[in-house]
């Protein structure tokens, strides 16, 4: 009920830009007394809100906070399930074990863990993953399709390309995907994806979609093992960005994009993912556990699976590497 009060009231605001709104009209819209819109207003405030109050106007939103604050996601957020169910953390060692955790709790599809730092968070084959304090984006989503696993790979490509939309949408920023699940600015790394399954035999339990979204990291907040590879989008775009707006644009781009793809397939979505990609048509060396493999980058399957043509024109099929444009 209070949260209710508090989800309308955001909604009330978000529905009057600019205008004012009268604490009268916000009891009567919301159907709760004078007094109950007052204490969530000063609740607002204490998240780090900035509310203006005019007398015989009433209030407006001027400034929403610095940290991600989960209301602020909700604020507006036309989702049917994504990004419905947030929980949100401070500190925390990855949000990939937390949302492993949720997942076996059975919690509802579309729930999120949204950290404010990670203090072990990882990437593929448990490299490390640089997440530090009220910078960037660090969250995993948990998704449970009626997929067989080998096709599980097609939702990195799909994450991949509803970050870059919501990136383009928000920042006209020209972005890149390099295969699997690089996303790259000015050839500079500025987003990771990792997804991982919870299976029995060939049904999936679930799956984590973890992502790792570097938005306003300046240069030196970043190791220096990292600055000539990793990039951020304020340091490509010169000012700050609101990282709760990008989430909620990364919520509604992925939500209509796994619908589609529940619907009518992989092949639109690998016709986006194409149209974003780097290393097609390019010489690339891919790098695998067992050795590197140079050639042309083919495209992608059906199934999502790179394919690479070598200086004999045998093809051949990636499943899982790291690839170097030569
Ligand atoms: P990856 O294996 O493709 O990339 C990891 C490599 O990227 C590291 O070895 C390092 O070279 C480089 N790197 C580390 N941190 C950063 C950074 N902040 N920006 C750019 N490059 C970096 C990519 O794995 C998958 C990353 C997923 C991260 C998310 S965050 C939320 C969720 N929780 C969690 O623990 N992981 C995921």
């Amino acid at each position: 009920m209070q949260s209710d009060i508090r989800k309308e009231l955001l909604d009330a605001f978000t529905n009057a830009g600019e205008s004012y709104l009268s604490g009268q009209h916000l009891a009567d819209l919301i159907g709760c007394s004078r007094t109950a819109v007052w204490k969530h207003v000063e609740e607002l405030r204490k998240e780090g809100f900035e509310l203006e109050a005019i007398r015989r106007k009433g209030y407006r939103i001027i400034k929403t906070p610095e940290k991600i604050i989960p209301d602020e996601i909700r604020l507006g957020l036309k989702t049917g399930f994504v990004g419905k169910n947030i929980y949100y953390e401070d500190c925390i060692d990855s949000t990939q074990k937390a949302a492993q955790r949720l997942a076996y709790d059975q919690v509802p599809e579309g729930t999120v863990v949204i950290a404010e730092e990670q203090t072990a968070g990882r990437g593929r084959m448990n490299r490390k993953w640089h997440s530090p304090k009220y910078t960037g984006i660090w969250m995993s989503l948990i998704l449970r399709p009626n997929i067989p696993l080998s096709k599980a790979p097609q939702l990195t490509l799909l994450t991949a390309v509803s970050i870059v939309q919501a990136i383009e949408d928000l920042t006209n920023l020209h972005t890149e995907i390099k295969w699997p699940n690089d996303i790259l600015i000015n050839g500079k790394k500025v987003t990771g994806i990792l997804t991982e399954l919870q299976a029995e035999s060939d049904r999936i339990h679930s799956i984590i979609i973890g992502m790792g979204i570097n938005v306003n990291q300046t240069v030196d907040d970043f190791p220096i093992e990292l600055q000539s590879i990793a990039s951020s989008l304020l340091i490509e775009k010169g000012e700050s960005i609101p990282r709760a707006a990008l989430i909620k644009s990364i919520f509604t781009y992925f939500e209509k994009l796994y619908l589609l793809y529940l619907e009518e397939g992989f092949l639109p979505i690998k016709l986006l993912w194409e149209s974003y990609a780097i290393s097609i048509g390019k010489i690339i060396t891919a790098r695998t556990l067992t050795g590197a493999l140079k050639g042309k980058a083919l495209g992608i399957t059906d199934d999502g699976v790179l394919q690479i043509e070598d200086q004999e024109g045998k093809i051949h099929h990636i499943y899982s590497a790291d690839i170097e444009l030569n």
